[in-house]
């Protein structure tokens, strides 16, 4: 039997930069899973001078936010922070599908990992239990999140020839990533 290969993200921060872009609308949710995050990364090593966060008005603007952050070259990976919640008109659907069409696209664009963590929820006591209740907190499982997809984003970079070995010093120079 053959013994393939395996390529991972480990859950080790140290040397690694992230960027947090959080929506104020809803902060009273958006706050918690922002310090889930943050508490997250910290666990994992990163430093504090390594982490930033980035304060937007609502979900709709995490995207070009997330964006223009992934194309400055700094972060090896971003989380996007926010909590829309259902109302009595279509304006929920329309923030949900741009948001999160807007993420992917933000990633898939610059090839820097985003962490989708918005929440999106029915009711408001559905969202208190995901932000550090019942539900844990979605904000710390993006910042273990985070740190394992910037670690395999690094072994998979383009014209790494051995994936599964590289990687391993979290603390390679910084520079822009794709
Ligand atoms: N933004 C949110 O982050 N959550 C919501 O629940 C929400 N609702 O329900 O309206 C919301 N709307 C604002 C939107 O994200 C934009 O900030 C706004 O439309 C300006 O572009």
């Amino acid at each position: 039997m053959i013994q393939p290969g395996k390529i991972d993200g480990g859950l080790s921060g140290g040397g690694l930069r992230f960027g947090i872009v959080v929506s104020r609308f809803n902060s009273f949710i958006t706050e918690r899973l922002l310090q889930g995050a943050v508490d997250a990364l910290e666990r994992g090593g990163a430093a504090g001078k390594d982490v930033d966060v980035i304060h937007v008005p609502g979900a709709f603007e995490l995207p070009l936010t997330a964006k223009k952050l992934a194309a400055t070259g700094r972060y090896d990976a971003l989380i996007a922070i926010g909590c829309v919640l259902r109302g009595e008109t279509a304006h929920y659907d329309y923030v949900c599908s741009e948001t999160s069409r807007g993420l992917q696209l933000a990633q898939m664009d610059t090839g820097v990992p985003v962490m989708f963590c918005v929440l999106t929820c029915d009711t408001l006591e559905q969202a208190i239990d995901r932000a550090g209740l019942k539900g844990g907190n979605k904000g710390f499982e993006a910042g273990l999140g985070a740190i394992e997809m910037a670690q395999l984003s690094q072994k998979l970079r383009a014209g790494s020839k051995s994936p599964g070995a590289a990687g391993k010093a979290a603390s390679a120079p910084k520079g822009r990533r794709k």
